[in-house]
């Protein structure tokens, strides 16, 4: 069995990445220090439903499905914590049997602070964001280049590293001329957000590894997800993944179905003509997959753009409110003062072929695939906090 790690097993797309892969025939091993968790209670943002904890998610997969999952819990930016997990020294916090996987062949990396308004709270938060984002990738490139350099690693980056500049957004790289010379470089990154710019340094931090080291590395630009069930979930309700529609780790898709079902007007921020590549929670599961399956080259940075449709936030307000509205709920759209910088009209067309290229089917926003999502987040009514919605962390 192919040996896979995954660095930040706890959160929003890390678990159902672990039961996916666990699922088809894959050694697992999780990764997590309970940040997303942590951050959720401190800063009191609610949750749609109370999840369990990992040790308890990993023992209820193994009850029903007989496949473990095995955990640690340790806090990645410790340098010795990575490392032991390439020298077999690392102590599991549960598995059922006891026996060291052996080196990973691939390394899925998820452990990330991945909210760009926790990042702009204040000056704290700032540096929570750079010390954990820069430090595990660090970690993650000299354990790769002290233990096992032929591990591939695919990364969770974020179309955000090109903000929206007023040209065509090629898939990572762009060919140059300048002054009749030619070369390629990483295409420009300009994010808007210190969480963002974390993503773009991690690029940075995996291209030096890759020309010094030869790793081989694929680093997946990946738009906002939306989602709840996967295949893997719907077994047992208490594998479902933690769903966040609060400012600060909900994402807009999820936030407004929540907001259509509590009544609460659709939080369009500003114009609303900000545009965003988006997928499916299963289509991050197939995008991950597919890489997998179809390495990085060794002293290859391999760069996927990982989105399968762009809409803006108007379109998402009107389409929720046209689904909401034929499921009988008043959904009512408002136009917030942004709280966030960031161009409100802009020039948006992103390449995304190259997951296609290796075998990805998309999936698309569909009125069903919105109204599925309704009929699961109505079961949970009752726990919406409306309180948690907007709070207007500023820029
Ligand atoms: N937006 C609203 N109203 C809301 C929430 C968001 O109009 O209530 C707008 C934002 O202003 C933004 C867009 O919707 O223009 C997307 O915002 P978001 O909060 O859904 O996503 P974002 O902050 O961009 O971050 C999310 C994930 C992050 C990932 C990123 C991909 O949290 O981890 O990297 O999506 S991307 O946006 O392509 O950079």
């Amino acid at each position: 069995m192919a040996h896979i790690l995954i660095l930040g097993g706890d959160g929003y797309l890390g678990w159902p990445t672990a039961m996916y892969f666990s699922n088809r025939g894959y050694d697992v091993t999780v990764v997590d220090n309970y940040f997303r968790r942590n951050a959720c209670l401190e800063l009191d943002v609610g949750m749609l439903y109370p999840v369990p904890s990992l040790i308890e998610r990993a023992t209820i997969w193994y009850k029903k499905t007989g496949k473990e999952i095995k955990v640690v819990i340790g806090d990645l930016s410790d340098p010795e914590i990575i490392r032991s997990l390439f020298q077999g020294t690392i102590e599991y916090t549960w598995c059922a049997n006891k026996k060291f996987s052996g080196l990973p062949v691939t390394v899925l990396h998820y452990a990330e602070q991945p909210s760009a308004p926790y990042s702009l709270i204040n000056y704290k938060y700032a540096n929570i964001t750079l010390s954990n984002n820069l430090l595990v990738t660090n970690n993650l490139m000299f354990a790769l280049r002290d233990f096992s350099r032929d591990t591939h690693v695919v990364h969770i980056g974020t179309m955000g590293e090109y903000g929206t500049p007023n040209i065509d957004i090629e898939e990572g790289w762009l060919d140059i001329e300048h002054n009749g010379r030619k070369d390629k470089f990483l295409f420009p990154r300009q994010a808007s957000s210190l969480y963002h710019t974390t993503k773009i340094m991690d690029t940075d931090l995996m291209w030096f590894a890759v020309r010094m080291w030869d790793l081989c590395i694929t680093d997946l630009m990946q738009g906002p997800v939306y989602g709840i069930e996967t295949e893997d979930s719907i077994i047992d309700d208490r594998l479902k993944t933690i769903f966040n529609y609060d400012e600060i780790f909900g994402t807009i898709i999820n936030r407004f179905i929540v907001q259509a079902i509590v009544d609460y007007p659709l939080t369009v921020y500003g114009k609303g003509g900000q545009t965003r590549g988006y997928l499916n929670i299963n289509d991050t599961l197939q995008c991950v997959h597919t890489s997998e399956k179809t390495p990085a080259r060794k002293g290859e940075l391999r760069i996927f753009n990982q989105i399968m449709e762009t809409f803006s936030a108007n379109d998402i307000a009107e389409q929720i409110q046209r689904v909401g509205q034929n499921l009988g709920y008043e959904v009512k759209i408002n136009h917030l003062e942004n709280p966030r910088k960031e161009a409100e009209e802009h020039y948006y067309n992103p390449a995304y072929q190259g997951l296609i290229d290796i075998g990805v089917i998309p999936h698309y926003l569909t009125d069903d695939i919105m109204t599925g999502m309704f009929s699961v987040v109505k079961e949970f009514k009752e726990n919406i906090r409306k309180d948690v919605i907007f709070r207007g962390i500023k820029w």
